[in-house]
């Protein structure tokens, strides 16, 4: 099969950019943004200030580099930075908060992804001989590997509240915050109004093809720009990226919800299937599923989906896990389906044989 044609559900990563984002990238002014004088990726943080209720955004190339300069901004070498277990901070970035700002993690595992401030408030080290100071709380909306689960709005402003009531700040790895927006139906800036500092990817569910955005305030920005060239995140004329950034930000999040539907069309079907299961309740885009029941491990039930044209990762021997973006409408989501369902059928005829 061409891989034109394959079902790419690995992550909502993989889409890409319309047509319009195209043409706005062909079209867009542009500048030296290490001087600061692209207007385009200035306007793009403007918004994104603006859409958070911000004072200010840092236009960065990945949602990696946007993590790894909060983390920096907020603490000093030698503290822990409070974060769930499973958080893509701890657990996808190749140590950053280590390597970059000289901080260990102190995981705190809520089974659901959905820190709360009771289970955050004793691991908060005081200054003492033994131990690193807590230097910042870390939290993860929608939270990727509890399978794409929405802080309740309340546990984020109590997590806040407890947190600058101690002096320490919170940063939101909101890489799918607006997910998070679309399943609450309330808006980004209501969400995260009272969060030091947040993330947010341009380039997953929102489709544009690069970029992540980091909002927070003016002084706290004006330091991360520096923590960005150092990181080598000085990008030059990249208005280029921020006009098709634009466009992610102002039209795509209405859609959102689509990718939610076809979620829950899949979570429902794939928990019809013998021997599949669904570990986690599906809130947005993300369907984590266990195949244990088939007998097959993940990484032969991905090998055999990809024989079909079909593309679903492993995140661990027993578990899958797809994401619905906009460049799988219902049609591809049912192919999928149909293969998963061809693929475990199989493994149970040679199970019985
Ligand atoms: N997540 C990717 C992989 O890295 C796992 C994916 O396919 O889901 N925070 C969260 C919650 C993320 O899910 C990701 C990417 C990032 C940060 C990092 O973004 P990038 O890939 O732009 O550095």
């Amino acid at each position: 099969m061409n891989p034109s044609e394959w079902i790419d559900l690995r992550s909502d990563t993989v889409t890409r950019p319309t047509a319009a984002m195209r043409r706005a990238m062909a079209e867009a002014e542009v500048g030296d943004d290490v001087y600061g004088e692209d207007p385009t990726v200035n306007r793009l943080e403007r918004r994104a200030a603006e859409i958070f209720g911000k004072e200010a955004g840092l236009f960065v190339p990945t949602g990696t580099m946007g993590n790894t300069i909060a983390v920096k901004v907020h603490t000093n070498h030698g503290q822990e930075v409070i974060c769930e277990a499973r958080s893509h901070v701890l657990s996808f970035e190749l140590a950053m908060m280590a390597w970059f700002s000289g901080c260990v993690a102190r995981a705190v595992r809520a089974e659901d992804g959905v820190l709360r401030w009771s289970r955050i408030r004793p691991e908060i080290r005081p200054l003492g001989p033994h131990w690193a100071p807590t230097g910042l709380i870390e939290i993860e909306n929608t939270h990727n590997m509890a399978g794409g689960t929405v802080m309740p709005v309340e546990a984020i402003e109590e997590i806040c509240d407890g947190a600058h009531g101690l002096g320490l700040k919170v940063h939101m790895d909101g890489a799918r915050v607006f997910n998070a927006a679309a399943h609450l139906g309330r808006p980004v800036s209501e969400i995260t109004a009272k969060v030091d500092t947040v993330m947010f990817c341009l380039s997953k569910g929102l489709g544009a093809p690069v970029g992540s955005t980091l909002v927070g305030t003016a002084a706290d920005m004006a330091r991360g720009r520096l923590y960005r060239k150092r990181l080598g995140g000085g990008m030059r004329q990249v208005g280029v990226l921020a006009a098709a950034g634009l466009i992610a930000l102002d039209e795509m999040p209405n859609r959102l919800g689509e990718d939610h539907e076809n979620a829950q069309f899949l979570a429902e079907a794939l928990a019809r299937i013998p021997g599949i299961r669904i570990p986690h309740e599906v809130q947005t885009n993300i369907v984590i599923f266990d195949v244990s029941g088939t007998g097959l491990a993940s990484s032969e039930f991905s090998a055999r989906l990809k024989e079909r044209g079909v593309l679903i990762n492993g995140i661990n021997p027993t578990q899958m896990r797809l994401l619905t973006h906009f460049d799988a409408n219902r049609t591809a989501c049912e192919r999928a389906l149909e293969a998963i369902g061809q693929v475990a059928a199989g493994a149970a005829v040679a199970k019985e044989a």
